[in-house]
């Protein structure tokens, strides 16, 4: 029904545009398409289209840049809208999350704490290139139940399993759950790495914390 708009929307990421994303970010929600199927069906497919371009060297860094400023123009319009959808409620646990040392890739990141946030979970984002240590001592200081941890390269990759390892010379867990997610990394990965649980995308990681702190 909306494809013209989401295709405006993809095409706003890929032009790397602030203003026309944010503008139909706003025209999105007065047309009554929901804040995650803007971002699922509009923005998203743009990013990916970015993504293909770059490995293809028909776009290069300056254009993924301005792209990441786009989707960000979008995502500051439609984060209070599925923060105020997810209503206040008491909270359902606490989550720790950032993007592991090296890497400074937010925005998928920033999406999970969104949804987290917006069901109820006190989510205290560390924000990307975080060293392995500081997820433990928040970890610690918070009490916290969860700690995601993001990496979109394969190279930032292994600082997710360096998260683990720390997590466990701390003797935090089994009390502390660890779970991980990004681009590259698969169900496979975490299981090699020992963490308790794998999200492929943001909504699945709610679903996925979710079921860690009842369990
Ligand atoms: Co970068 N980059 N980038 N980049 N970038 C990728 C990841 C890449 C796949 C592009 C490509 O070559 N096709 C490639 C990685 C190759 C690899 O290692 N496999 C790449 C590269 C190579 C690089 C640089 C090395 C480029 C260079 O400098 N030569 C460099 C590295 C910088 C660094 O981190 N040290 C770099 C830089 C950048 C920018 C700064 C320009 C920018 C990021 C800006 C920002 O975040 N503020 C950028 C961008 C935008 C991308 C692409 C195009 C888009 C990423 C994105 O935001 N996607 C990306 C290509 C792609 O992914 N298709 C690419 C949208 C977002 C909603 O999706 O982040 O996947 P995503 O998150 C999803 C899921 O993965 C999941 O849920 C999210 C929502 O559903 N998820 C989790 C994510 N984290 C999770 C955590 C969880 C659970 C689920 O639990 C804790």
């Amino acid at each position: 029904m909306h494809s013209d708009h989401f295709a405006a929307m993809r095409q706003s990421i890929i032009d790397g545009a602030p203003e026309s994303a944010s503008t139909l970010a706003r025209q999105a929600l007065e047309l009554g398409i929901g804040p995650l199927e803007a971002i699922d069906q509009g923005y998203v497919p743009g990013m990916t289209e970015v993504g293909t371009q770059y490995a293809q060297h028909q776009m290069f860094l300056p254009d993924m840049l301005a792209s990441a400023e786009a989707m960000k123009a979008a995502m500051a319009v439609l984060e209070p809208e599925l923060k105020r959808r997810g209503g206040e409620r008491p909270s359902a646990g606490t989550v720790i999350l950032g993007t592991t040392k090296g890497d400074i890739h937010e925005i998928g990141k920033t999406l999970v704490g969104t949804l987290l946030t917006a069901h109820g979970f006190k989510v205290h984002d560390l924000g990307v290139d975080v060293p392995s240590e500081q997820f433990a001592v928040k970890a610690r200081e918070l009490a916290a139940d969860v700690v995601g941890v993001s990496a979109l390269l394969t190279t930032t990759m292994r600082g997710q399993k360096s998260v683990v390892e720390v997590l466990d010379r701390e003797q935090l867990r089994p009390r502390v759950k660890i779970i991980v997610g990004g681009a590259p990394v698969t169900r496979q990965w975490a299981e090699e790495i020992g963490a308790d649980g794998y999200a492929k995308d943001a909504i699945s990681a709610v679903a996925l914390v979710r079921d860690l702190i009842q369990r």
